[in-house]
Protein backbone atom coordinates (compact mmCIF):
# COMPACT_ATOMS: atom_id res chain seq x y z
CA UNK A 1 0.00 0.00 0.00
CA UNK A 2 2.70 2.28 0.94
CA UNK A 3 4.72 1.60 -1.95
CA UNK A 4 1.30 2.37 -3.97
CA UNK A 5 1.23 6.07 -2.87
CA UNK A 6 4.85 6.49 -3.34
CA UNK A 7 4.42 5.30 -7.28
CA UNK A 8 1.27 7.30 -7.01
CA UNK A 9 2.93 10.82 -5.81
CA UNK A 10 6.10 9.83 -8.11
CA UNK A 11 3.67 10.01 -11.10
CA UNK A 12 2.02 13.04 -9.72
CA UNK A 13 5.13 14.83 -9.51
CA UNK A 14 6.46 13.98 -13.13
CA UNK A 15 2.93 15.17 -14.26
CA UNK A 16 3.77 18.98 -12.71
CA UNK A 17 6.89 18.60 -14.23
CA UNK A 18 7.24 20.56 -18.01
CA UNK A 19 7.98 17.75 -20.23
CA UNK A 20 11.07 19.68 -21.60
CA UNK A 21 12.23 19.08 -18.21
CA UNK A 22 12.21 15.23 -18.69
CA UNK A 23 15.36 13.35 -19.40
CA UNK A 24 17.04 16.39 -20.23
CA UNK A 25 20.59 16.31 -19.16
CA UNK A 26 22.15 19.92 -17.88
CA UNK A 27 24.53 21.46 -20.11
CA UNK A 28 27.51 23.89 -19.71
CA UNK A 29 27.73 27.46 -19.84
CA UNK A 30 30.68 28.16 -22.42
CA UNK A 31 30.99 31.81 -23.63
CA UNK A 32 28.86 34.54 -22.71
CA UNK A 33 28.78 37.33 -24.80
CA UNK A 34 26.22 39.97 -26.24
CA UNK A 35 24.43 37.78 -27.71
CA UNK A 36 23.69 35.65 -24.77
CA UNK A 37 24.93 32.57 -22.66
CA UNK A 38 26.34 29.65 -25.04
CA UNK A 39 25.37 26.31 -23.65
CA UNK A 40 26.85 23.48 -24.94
CA UNK A 41 24.54 20.28 -24.27
CA UNK A 42 24.49 16.70 -26.15
CA UNK A 43 21.71 18.23 -28.35
CA UNK A 44 24.14 21.32 -29.71
CA UNK A 45 24.86 24.79 -28.65
CA UNK A 46 22.38 26.53 -27.49
CA UNK A 47 22.45 30.54 -27.70
CA UNK A 48 20.30 31.25 -24.48
CA UNK A 49 18.57 33.53 -21.99
CA UNK A 50 17.58 33.63 -18.16
CA UNK A 51 14.69 32.93 -17.07
CA UNK A 52 12.73 35.92 -14.89
CA UNK A 53 13.56 34.53 -11.57
CA UNK A 54 17.22 34.02 -12.14
CA UNK A 55 18.07 37.44 -13.31
CA UNK A 56 15.67 38.71 -10.08
CA UNK A 57 16.90 36.87 -7.18
CA UNK A 58 18.97 38.78 -5.01
CA UNK A 59 22.91 37.66 -5.00
CA UNK A 60 26.40 38.07 -4.26
CA UNK A 61 28.23 37.59 -7.77
CA UNK A 62 27.80 40.14 -10.76
CA UNK A 63 26.39 37.77 -13.43
CA UNK A 64 23.45 35.17 -11.92
CA UNK A 65 25.10 32.61 -14.47
CA UNK A 66 29.18 31.88 -14.80
CA UNK A 67 30.80 30.25 -17.69
CA UNK A 68 31.52 26.85 -16.32
CA UNK A 69 28.28 26.43 -14.73
CA UNK A 70 26.32 23.02 -15.08
CA UNK A 71 22.74 24.60 -16.29
CA UNK A 72 19.03 23.30 -16.26
CA UNK A 73 17.62 24.61 -19.85
CA UNK A 74 14.70 24.55 -22.05
CA UNK A 75 14.63 24.93 -25.76
CA UNK A 76 12.81 27.88 -27.08
CA UNK A 77 13.56 27.56 -31.18
CA UNK A 78 16.31 26.24 -32.96
CA UNK A 79 19.50 26.58 -31.42
CA UNK A 80 17.74 29.04 -28.45
CA UNK A 81 16.70 27.91 -25.54
CA UNK A 82 16.34 29.12 -21.77
CA UNK A 83 18.16 28.64 -18.86
CA UNK A 84 15.99 27.61 -15.95
CA UNK A 85 18.54 26.90 -12.84
CA UNK A 86 22.26 26.81 -12.00
CA UNK A 87 23.62 23.50 -10.01
CA UNK A 88 25.30 24.60 -7.39
CA UNK A 89 29.43 25.57 -7.96
CA UNK A 90 31.99 22.87 -7.21
CA UNK A 91 34.57 25.71 -7.38
CA UNK A 92 35.12 29.11 -9.00
CA UNK A 93 37.64 31.24 -10.41
CA UNK A 94 37.09 35.00 -9.42
CA UNK A 95 38.66 38.38 -10.16
CA UNK A 96 39.82 40.51 -7.51
CA UNK A 97 36.65 43.19 -7.46
CA UNK A 98 37.87 46.80 -7.56
CA UNK A 99 36.33 47.47 -4.17
CA UNK A 100 34.89 46.69 -1.11
CA UNK A 101 31.04 45.54 -1.44
CA UNK A 102 31.73 44.79 -5.04
CA UNK A 103 30.00 41.77 -6.57
CA UNK A 104 32.14 38.82 -6.87
CA UNK A 105 32.75 38.66 -10.38
CA UNK A 106 33.09 34.68 -11.50
CA UNK A 107 35.58 34.02 -14.10
CA UNK A 108 35.22 30.51 -14.94
CA UNK A 109 33.37 27.37 -12.29
CA UNK A 110 33.45 23.99 -11.93
CA UNK A 111 36.96 23.54 -12.83
CA UNK A 112 38.99 20.15 -12.51
CA UNK A 113 42.52 21.03 -13.36
CA UNK A 114 45.53 23.05 -13.99
CA UNK A 115 48.02 22.18 -16.56
CA UNK A 116 50.96 24.88 -16.29
CA UNK A 117 52.48 25.46 -19.17
CA UNK A 118 56.40 26.18 -19.49
CA UNK A 119 59.17 26.25 -21.76
CA UNK A 120 63.01 25.61 -22.11
CA UNK A 121 63.68 28.86 -23.67
CA UNK A 122 61.87 31.45 -25.63
CA UNK A 123 60.63 32.02 -23.20
CA UNK A 124 63.31 30.92 -20.81
CA UNK A 125 62.38 28.58 -18.02
CA UNK A 126 61.66 30.12 -14.76
CA UNK A 127 60.04 28.27 -11.81
CA UNK A 128 58.56 31.41 -9.98
CA UNK A 129 55.10 31.21 -11.63
CA UNK A 130 55.16 27.59 -11.67
CA UNK A 131 55.55 27.68 -8.32
CA UNK A 132 52.76 30.48 -7.97
CA UNK A 133 50.35 28.23 -9.94
CA UNK A 134 50.84 25.13 -7.88
CA UNK A 135 49.82 27.36 -4.63
CA UNK A 136 47.08 28.46 -6.51
CA UNK A 137 45.89 25.48 -7.51
CA UNK A 138 46.04 23.96 -4.12
CA UNK A 139 44.17 26.46 -2.31
CA UNK A 140 41.46 26.25 -4.98
CA UNK A 141 41.70 22.27 -4.99
CA UNK A 142 42.44 21.92 -8.44
CA UNK A 143 44.60 18.98 -9.30
CA UNK A 144 47.86 20.34 -11.48
CA UNK A 145 50.08 19.06 -13.68
CA UNK A 146 53.13 20.89 -15.50
CA UNK A 147 54.02 20.40 -18.93
CA UNK A 148 57.34 21.41 -20.16
CA UNK A 149 56.89 22.33 -24.23
CA UNK A 150 59.08 22.89 -27.03
CA UNK A 151 60.89 19.62 -25.70
CA UNK A 152 62.16 19.11 -29.54
CA UNK A 153 64.43 21.99 -28.20
CA UNK A 154 65.92 20.08 -25.72
CA UNK A 155 67.82 17.34 -24.66
CA UNK A 156 65.02 14.77 -22.42
CA UNK A 157 67.35 13.00 -20.18
CA UNK A 158 69.06 16.46 -18.87
CA UNK A 159 65.17 18.42 -18.25
CA UNK A 160 63.77 14.58 -16.97
CA UNK A 161 66.74 15.03 -13.99
CA UNK A 162 66.47 18.91 -13.61
CA UNK A 163 62.82 18.40 -12.59
CA UNK A 164 62.42 15.79 -11.44
CA UNK A 165 62.16 17.08 -7.77
CA UNK A 166 58.03 18.30 -9.11
CA UNK A 167 57.61 14.48 -10.07
CA UNK A 168 59.09 13.92 -5.98
CA UNK A 169 56.29 16.13 -5.19
CA UNK A 170 53.83 14.19 -6.78
CA UNK A 171 52.95 16.83 -9.98
CA UNK A 172 52.91 14.93 -13.28
CA UNK A 173 55.47 16.38 -15.47
CA UNK A 174 54.27 15.78 -19.42
CA UNK A 175 57.03 17.04 -22.07
CA UNK A 176 55.36 18.08 -25.15
CA UNK A 177 56.01 19.65 -28.59
CA UNK A 178 53.77 21.26 -30.82
CA UNK A 179 56.28 21.42 -33.29
CA UNK A 180 57.21 17.40 -33.34
CA UNK A 181 54.12 16.19 -31.99
CA UNK A 182 56.16 14.52 -28.76
CA UNK A 183 53.60 13.83 -25.79
CA UNK A 184 50.61 14.67 -27.63
CA UNK A 185 49.49 11.12 -26.37
CA UNK A 186 49.85 11.89 -22.79
CA UNK A 187 48.08 15.44 -23.31
CA UNK A 188 45.31 13.78 -24.54
CA UNK A 189 45.00 11.40 -22.19
CA UNK A 190 45.53 14.30 -19.40
CA UNK A 191 42.96 16.65 -21.10
CA UNK A 192 40.37 14.27 -21.67
CA UNK A 193 36.51 14.79 -19.95
CA UNK A 194 38.42 17.38 -17.61
CA UNK A 195 38.06 20.83 -17.41
CA UNK A 196 41.22 22.31 -17.81
CA UNK A 197 42.83 25.79 -17.19
CA UNK A 198 46.44 26.09 -19.47
CA UNK A 199 48.55 28.82 -17.53
CA UNK A 200 51.84 29.82 -17.92
CA UNK A 201 54.09 32.61 -19.56
CA UNK A 202 52.98 34.60 -23.24
CA UNK A 203 55.17 32.46 -25.78
CA UNK A 204 55.47 28.70 -24.31
CA UNK A 205 53.08 27.59 -26.82
CA UNK A 206 49.78 27.12 -24.92
CA UNK A 207 47.71 27.57 -28.41
CA UNK A 208 50.16 26.12 -30.85
CA UNK A 209 49.18 23.07 -28.07
CA UNK A 210 45.65 23.09 -28.66
CA UNK A 211 45.86 23.35 -32.33
CA UNK A 212 48.22 20.46 -32.49
CA UNK A 213 45.69 18.79 -30.18
CA UNK A 214 42.77 20.05 -32.10
CA UNK A 215 43.34 21.86 -35.43
CA UNK A 216 41.08 25.40 -35.02
CA UNK A 217 40.71 25.09 -31.19
CA UNK A 218 42.80 28.15 -30.06
CA UNK A 219 41.04 30.13 -32.51
CA UNK A 220 40.04 32.88 -30.09
CA UNK A 221 36.30 33.72 -30.56
CA UNK A 222 36.54 37.32 -31.04
CA UNK A 223 38.49 36.23 -34.29
CA UNK A 224 35.60 33.61 -34.73
CA UNK A 225 33.20 36.23 -34.38
CA UNK A 226 34.97 38.60 -36.53
CA UNK A 227 35.25 36.33 -39.70
CA UNK A 228 31.89 35.40 -39.28
CA UNK A 229 30.72 39.69 -39.50
CA UNK A 230 29.39 39.51 -36.02
CA UNK A 231 32.00 41.78 -34.51
CA UNK A 232 29.74 43.07 -32.34
CA UNK A 233 29.13 39.51 -30.43
CA UNK A 234 32.97 40.15 -29.06
CA UNK A 235 33.18 37.40 -25.64
CA UNK A 236 33.39 39.19 -22.21
CA UNK A 237 34.81 36.65 -20.34
CA UNK A 238 36.86 33.61 -20.56
CA UNK A 239 35.23 30.51 -22.97
CA UNK A 240 35.63 27.56 -22.28
CA UNK A 241 36.80 25.52 -25.91
CA UNK A 242 35.33 21.90 -25.99
CA UNK A 243 37.55 18.85 -26.58
CA UNK A 244 36.43 16.48 -29.24
CA UNK A 245 38.05 14.05 -26.77
CA UNK A 246 35.28 14.82 -23.89
CA UNK A 247 36.09 17.87 -21.78
CA UNK A 248 36.94 21.44 -21.71
CA UNK A 249 40.01 23.77 -21.58
CA UNK A 250 40.55 27.73 -20.80
CA UNK A 251 43.35 28.65 -22.71
CA UNK A 252 44.73 31.27 -20.11
CA UNK A 253 43.36 33.59 -17.41
CA UNK A 254 45.85 35.78 -15.75
CA UNK A 255 47.13 34.71 -12.23
CA UNK A 256 45.01 37.76 -10.90
CA UNK A 257 42.09 35.19 -11.28
CA UNK A 258 43.99 32.30 -8.98
CA UNK A 259 42.72 34.05 -5.99
CA UNK A 260 46.43 34.07 -4.40
CA UNK A 261 46.28 37.42 -2.91
CA UNK A 262 43.87 36.05 -0.34
CA UNK A 263 46.29 33.60 1.17
CA UNK A 264 47.31 35.17 4.67
CA UNK A 265 51.45 34.95 4.59
CA UNK A 266 51.22 32.28 7.54
CA UNK A 267 48.80 29.59 5.25
CA UNK A 268 51.40 29.87 2.64
CA UNK A 269 53.57 26.89 3.83
CA UNK A 270 50.72 24.59 3.92
CA UNK A 271 50.50 25.17 -0.30
CA UNK A 272 53.95 23.86 -0.16
CA UNK A 273 54.10 20.08 0.40
CA UNK A 274 57.39 19.60 1.26
CA UNK A 275 57.01 22.49 3.84
CA UNK A 276 53.67 21.10 4.83
CA UNK A 277 55.36 18.25 6.08
CA UNK A 278 57.80 19.32 8.22
CA UNK A 279 55.84 22.44 9.65
CA UNK A 280 54.43 20.49 12.56
CA UNK A 281 58.10 20.17 14.30
CA UNK A 282 58.69 23.92 14.01
CA UNK A 283 59.29 25.52 17.40
CA UNK A 284 56.99 28.09 16.84
CA UNK A 285 53.19 27.26 15.74
CA UNK A 286 53.54 30.44 13.16
CA UNK A 287 57.12 29.81 12.28
CA UNK A 288 57.50 31.49 8.62
CA UNK A 289 60.62 29.20 8.35
CA UNK A 290 62.66 32.27 7.30
CA UNK A 291 64.82 32.85 10.35
CA UNK A 292 63.68 30.99 12.76
CA UNK A 293 65.22 29.02 15.78
CA UNK A 294 64.98 24.88 15.71
CA UNK A 295 63.15 25.04 12.35
CA UNK A 296 63.24 21.55 10.32
CA UNK A 297 62.16 23.03 7.25
CA UNK A 298 65.75 25.44 7.11
CA UNK A 299 67.19 22.23 8.37
CA UNK A 300 66.00 20.62 5.29
CA UNK A 301 66.67 23.24 2.56
CA UNK A 302 70.24 23.23 4.28
CA UNK A 303 70.48 19.43 3.66
CA UNK A 304 69.07 19.86 -0.04
CA UNK A 305 65.86 17.88 0.58
CA UNK A 306 64.09 20.65 -0.02
CA UNK A 307 65.12 22.33 -3.07
CA UNK A 308 66.38 25.21 -3.18
CA UNK A 309 64.25 26.73 -6.07
CA UNK A 310 61.16 25.63 -4.25
CA UNK A 311 62.46 27.41 -1.19
CA UNK A 312 63.50 31.05 -2.65
CA UNK A 313 59.85 31.25 -4.41
CA UNK A 314 58.32 30.54 -0.77
CA UNK A 315 60.21 33.22 0.40
CA UNK A 316 59.38 35.64 -2.57
CA UNK A 317 55.52 34.87 -2.28
CA UNK A 318 55.82 35.27 1.36
CA UNK A 319 57.27 38.72 0.94
CA UNK A 320 54.60 39.50 -1.37
CA UNK A 321 52.20 38.48 0.86
CA UNK A 322 53.04 40.15 3.42
CA UNK A 323 53.50 43.52 1.59
CA UNK A 324 49.78 44.85 0.97
CA UNK A 325 50.82 46.60 -2.32
CA UNK A 326 52.03 43.67 -3.88
CA UNK A 327 49.93 42.82 -7.13
CA UNK A 328 50.54 39.16 -8.65
CA UNK A 329 50.43 40.23 -11.94
N1 LIG B 1 60.21 24.88 -31.16
C1 LIG B 1 58.94 24.97 -30.73
N2 LIG B 1 58.26 26.14 -30.85
C2 LIG B 1 56.98 26.18 -30.41
C3 LIG B 1 56.34 25.07 -29.83
N3 LIG B 1 55.10 25.44 -29.47
C4 LIG B 1 54.96 26.73 -29.82
N4 LIG B 1 56.09 27.20 -30.37
C5 LIG B 1 56.31 28.57 -30.86
O1 LIG B 1 56.30 29.45 -29.74
C6 LIG B 1 55.68 30.68 -30.08
C7 LIG B 1 54.55 30.99 -29.09
O2 LIG B 1 53.52 30.03 -29.24
P1 LIG B 1 52.02 30.30 -28.76
O3 LIG B 1 51.27 29.05 -28.99
O4 LIG B 1 51.47 31.54 -29.37
O5 LIG B 1 52.23 30.56 -27.20
P2 LIG B 1 51.17 31.04 -26.09
O6 LIG B 1 51.41 32.51 -25.88
O7 LIG B 1 51.51 30.27 -24.87
O8 LIG B 1 49.81 30.72 -26.59
C8 LIG B 1 55.22 30.55 -31.51
O9 LIG B 1 56.17 31.14 -32.34
C9 LIG B 1 55.18 29.05 -31.73
O10 LIG B 1 55.41 28.70 -33.08
C10 LIG B 1 57.09 23.85 -29.72
O11 LIG B 1 56.62 22.81 -29.23
N5 LIG B 1 58.39 23.85 -30.19
MG1 LIG C 1 48.09 31.95 -26.73
ZN1 LIG D 1 59.74 26.51 10.55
Amino acid sequence: MTSFTFGLLGAMEALSVPSSFMNRTPGTVIRIDSAGYHVDTAEGTFRCSLRGRLKNTPRTTKKPVSVGDRVHWTPSGPNLGVIDSVEPRRNKLSRRSAGRGDLEHILVANLDQLLIVSSPQDPPFRSGLIDRMLVAADKNHLDAAICLNKADLIDHKEWRSRLAYYEDLQYPLLFTSAVDKTGMDALARFLRKKTTVLSGHSGTGKSSLLSALQPGLSLRTGEISSRSGKGRHTTTSVSLLKLDLGGYVVDTPGIRSFGLWDIEPEDLSSHFPEINELRTGCRFRRCTHTHEPDCPVLAAVESGHIHADRYENYTRMLESLQNPDFDFN
